[in-house]
This record gives structure tokens, sequence and C-alpha cells, in this order.
């Protein structure tokens, strides 16, 4: 008798430790998930090296008005094939990606930035997910710079050149690397940037100097619509 009337008071106990416990358990999935979304606000920041990589970091760490991500990572490398290694372990968790240039040494650089460009967009990742990509065309406080037509002019007809031998199976043991579509663009037309699925838009800038081009707030801009 006295065994029953104990467990019977116990009932309203087990039930309370079994809610706590769901909720407990609730809660972690929550979480979890979550904090893997939140990992998807990855921003990368890439370019040719002396492009301005470093300066933009320090100056979204920096300024208060300016929008800032949780994660940055700076993929800086000059080495072509390194960067298609490297940048491949990022873009499963990159939101959006801001690729600097030079403006006043493209006509000499224009070959590897294309290049660059061209594995950005054919990571099967960054297609998937059409990751937005916010070109700065840096340093135009200076006089040799080029505004942000002629560079997207210049970009477009060098992927247009590149799209042709890489379509033709030259490099088709990369595909394993990009995994993703190797055409990009139509077919019958020259290339351009509004042919593909992701947002590619191209900026003038000035990172450093008291005449910003707007440049740091368009990436601050670029990042607050994303997150
Ligand atoms: N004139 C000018 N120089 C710049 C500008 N942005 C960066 N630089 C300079 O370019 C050089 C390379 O910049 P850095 O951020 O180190 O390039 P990174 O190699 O891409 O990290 C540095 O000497 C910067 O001071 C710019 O807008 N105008
Ligand atoms: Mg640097």
């Amino acid at each position: 008798m006295m065994e029953i009337a104990t467990s019977a008071s116990n009932l309203p106990l087990i039930a309370a430790v079994l809610s706590l416990l769901l909720l407990v358990i609730v809660g972690a999935i929550v979480y979890r998930l979550k904090s893997t979304d939140g990992k998807r606000d990855t921003f990368l920041i890439t370019g040719l090296s002396d492009s301005g990589k470093t300066v933009l970091y320090y100056r979204l760490q920096h300024e208060e008005e300016v929008a800032k991500p949780r994660l940055v990572h700076i993929v800086d490398l000059p080495g072509h094939e390194k960067l298609r290694f490297r940048f491949s372990e990022f873009t499963p968790i990159t939101k959006g990606i801001v690729f600097i240039l030079d403006s006043t040494t493209l006509n000499r650089n224009i070959r590897s930035v294309a290049e660059y460009l061209y594995d950005i967009l054919v990571n099967k990742h960054v297609q998937k997910r059409e990751v937005p990509i916010l070109v700065l065309c840096n340093k135009n406080d200076l006089l040799l710079a080029l505004g942000k037509e002629k560079v997207q002019e210049l970009v477009e007809g060098e992927i247009d050149r590149l799209r042709a031998t890489r379509a033709a199976g030259v490099e088709a043991q990369d595909e394993d690397r990009n995994g993703g579509d190797d055409f990009l663009g139509y077919e019958n037309e020259a290339f351009k940037f509004e042919h593909v699925p992701n947002a590619v838009t191209f900026v003038s800038c000035s990172l450093i100097g008291d005449d910003d081009f707007g440049g740091v707030y368009a990436v601050g801009e670029f990042i607050a619509n994303l997150t």
C-alpha cells in the first residue's frame, strides 16, 4: 500500500525529469542547426597579391559604420594552382566572395585575374548556392587605374578566351576538384557575367586615402544584404 503511494507520488517528478530531458535535447538540436547556419556567414576576401586584401580586412574590422561578417577568410595566395585547393576548403560555407583587383596593373595581370574568377565561378558550391561575388576594382585613386566598366569588359573578354580552351577538355582532369559545370555562360555568345546565375557586381574603389569611392561601404552593404 505504502509502496504504491510512493510510486504514484513519483509520477509528476518522473514527468518533470522527462520533459526537462526532452527540452535539453530539442535545445541542443536547435543550437546545432543554428550554429551550422551561422558558419554559412563566412565571407571570402580573395584576389592576386598586392591587390588590397589586407587593407580591406583591416578596415572591415576597425570601422564602426561598416557591417561585419562573423567570419572572414582571406585567401591570399599568389599561386594559381594553390588557390584552387585552398579555395575549395571554404566554398561549402561561403556566403559571399569579395574579389579585389588592382585596377592599375590589370593589363599585365589580366590572365591570372580571369583564371581566378573562372575557378571561382566553376566551383560546384559557388554554382549550387549561387554565391554572389563583389569585384572591387581597387586603387582608383591612382591615375593609371581603369574604371569598373573597362575592367569588366577586359575580364569578360579574357574569360571568353579561357572558356574556349577549358571547355575543349584541355584540363578535363581538373573536374574532380571543381566539380561544377565547366562551361560558363551561353554556348554561342561571347562571355558576359550577366550570363551566369551568380550576381557578379563590379565596383570602383580606393581603399586608402580619404576618398573611398564607396569601396569599403560597398563591401559593408554586400555583407549586410547577405547576413
Ligand atoms: N594607391 C593605393 N594603394 C593601395 C590601395 N589599396 C591598397 N594599396 C596598397 O597596395 C599594397 C598592397 O595592399 P595589401 O592590402 O597588402 O594587398 P594584399 O597583398 O592583397 O593583402 C599596399 O602597399 C597598400 O597600401 C588603394 O586603394 N590605392
Ligand atoms: Mg595581404
